[in-house]
């Protein structure tokens, strides 16, 4: 298996978020990647490169998912918050203002001058600061989803973009939940776009991917699975609820498995085969695997009781689907057994394909 690494992502490192009234330390910290980097040279899976593409060709792989308004606005919200005053310079950006959406009550289709307006209107929590090195990284990212995607695409049983910031919340013109650009579903479009007809993306984070759904929910050519603990009770709590199949030509091609906070391996393993079922009866012929950590029992944000020697297993039963596979690393916090148990899920994989 190939790894694309992102040499960008330690310039994205939020100070803190903020969580129910006060500031915290931020939980996606840089050294979250540098586990798994290690853990790879401990125990290798295949080479491990630098994503490296033609700018444009990067571009026109991420203007393929997100729209160019909220592009637009990423790659200067850093300029564009030190110009409101220098002093922030030394702060992250962090949003306090939004136009709720659905309700006729905030117009969004007239964009403010002013930035902190502005970075309301593309985000959905206070809990992702934007720092000087955010879009880079995120850039950085991208490159890594679409390397790796395209590795696939040329005959590669499977690849991991190894990067952060994570990206499965992320939408086509927001950002939230520590995710600015859709790493999985950059992928997935570029699988599309090197001709699989038709692409599944199966999320095994704690947290459902609001933003990947959110993106496909459309549409039948791509097929979304996602397996995370109830929006009821856990984040995102917006989106995640049993009854979202997908809407217009997209009408049941979206499959969320929600699992109630404290859910063990056994119940996960049972909406896991039950997801991989799915995932062969829709056709596809390529898989994207947002792989969260953050399904571990040690995990600071989470709440199911996954344990280290679980993932390897994992890692089987998802190459028992057969599919060339690529996997975008998310979440996962219990910073120092994220890169053992990602290694022991990549490593169960490929044992098995
Ligand atoms: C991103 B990914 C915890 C509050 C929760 C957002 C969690 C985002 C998780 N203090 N904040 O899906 O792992
Ligand atoms: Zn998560």
């Amino acid at each position: 298996m190939k790894t694309f690494h992102n040499p960008q992502h330690a310039g994205h490192a939020g100070q803190q978020e903020m969580f129910r009234g006060r500031m915290v330390p931020c939980h996606e910290v840089p050294a979250r990647l540098g586990f798994v980097l290690d853990e790879l040279r401990r125990r290798p899976l295949g080479t491990v490169e630098a994503a490296a593409l033609p700018e444009a060709a990067l571009d026109a792989a991420i203007h393929r998912v997100h729209d160019a308004r909220y592009l637009a606005f990423l790659a200067s919200a850093w300029d564009d918050w030190v110009a409101m005053d220098p002093a922030n310079a030394q702060r992250d950006a962090l949003p306090s203002v939004w136009p709720i959406g659905n309700r006729h009550a905030f117009r969004t289709d007239v964009l403010p001058a002013n930035f902190a307006a502005r970075l309301g209107l593309f985000s959905f929590d206070s809990g992702s600061p934007l720092t000087a090195g955010t879009w880079a990284a995120a850039r950085g990212g991208a490159a890594c989803a679409l390397a790796a995607a395209q590795a696939v695409a040329a005959g590669e049983r499977s690849a991991f973009a190894l990067t952060r910031p994570p990206g499965h919340h992320a939408g086509a013109d927001f950002l939230g939940g520590y995710c600015f650009l859709n790493s999985a579903a950059i992928a997935a479009q570029a699988l599309r776009d090197a001709g699989h007809g038709q692409v599944a993306v199966l999320d095994v984070d704690y947290h459902h991917g609001n933003g990947t759904q959110a993106i496909f929910y459309e549409r039948a050519d791509v097929f979304t699975v996602s397996i995370h603990g109830d929006p009821s009770t856990e984040y995102p709590f917006f989106l995640g609820h049993a009854d979202e199949r997908g809407a217009g030509a997209g009408e049941g091609h979206n499959l969320n498995l929600p699992l109630p906070r404290g859910t063990g391996v056994l119940a996960w393993r049972a909406a896991l085969d039950q997801g991989l079922q799915a995932v062969r009866d829709s056709g596809a012929t390529a898989l994207v695997v947002p792989l969260g950590l953050d399904t571990f029992e040690g995990d600071p944000i989470s709440g199911f009781t996954l344990k280290s020697g679980d993932y390897a297993a994992i890692g089987a039963a998802l190459a028992s689907a057969g599919l060339p596979t690529v996997f975008t690393f998310e979440g996962g916090y219990a910073v120092d057994a994220v890169g053992v148990n990602a290694v022991n899920l990549l490593e169960g994989f490929q044992r098995a394909a």
